[in-house]
């Protein structure tokens, strides 16, 4: 069996539990899916949350991934992982351990009532764009370069994360 392989970008967030080491362990995990690879990985940042104030600020970042697995086989594979970091599903936009969202598959668009490609909210996200567009800055989306889409968004409370050493 030969399937071609895709690429796919995924968003990751995290804001219980230590969400620094979430992040940095989904990271190495989305290297280890089946069928899968990690081809980059963007800086971590720190968020102010989007959604519910009353919560604590977030870890995000985005990889690029080059995968054989079908979207919702993925998609399978991503909340499974979310799962053994814990995620406990309560109120939409609350706090979550580990939150993997599949931004864009190849340019694939999709309406399932499990997936929607792209994410419908990636480009309203500076949590999301910035990221992603530090990855992948003239792929487009609807005809815009991610460069110019990250660069028309509000980016305040949204800083990387520095290294700590150690
Ligand atoms: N689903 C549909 N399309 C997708 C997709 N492209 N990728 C379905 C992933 N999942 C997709 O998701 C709800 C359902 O969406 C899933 O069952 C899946 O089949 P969920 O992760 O269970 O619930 P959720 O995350 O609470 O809802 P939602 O709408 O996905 O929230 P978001 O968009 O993930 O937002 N602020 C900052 N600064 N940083 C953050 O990371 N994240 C959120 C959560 C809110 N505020 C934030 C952040
Ligand atoms: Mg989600």
């Amino acid at each position: 069996m030969s399937r071609a392989e895709h690429h796919a970008w995924i968003g990751l967030g995290s804001n219980l539990d230590g969400p620094r080491e979430h992040v940095a362990r989904a990271l190495e995990e989305l290297d280890r899916l089946p069928l899968t690879r990690r081809v980059a990985a963007s800086r971590l940042y720190a968020s102010r949350p989007v959604g519910p104030a009353d919560q604590p600020d977030y870890v995000n970042a985005v990889a690029q991934l080059a995968t054989r697995l079908s979207p919702l086989a993925l998609l399978d594979q991503l909340q499974a992982l979310e799962q053994r970091h814990g995620r406990v599903r309560g109120r939409r936009w609350g706090p979550r351990t580990l939150d993997l969202d599949l931004l864009l598959y190849d340019d694939r668009r999709l309406a399932l009532p499990r997936l929607t490609l792209p994410h419908p909210e990636m480009t309203r996200r500076a949590f999301v764009l910035v990221p992603l567009a530090e990855l992948a800055p003239s792929l487009t989306l609807d005809g815009q370069p991610l460069a110019r889409l990250a660069a028309g968004l509000d980016r305040d409370g949204l800083a990387p994360v520095l290294p700590t050493g150690g």
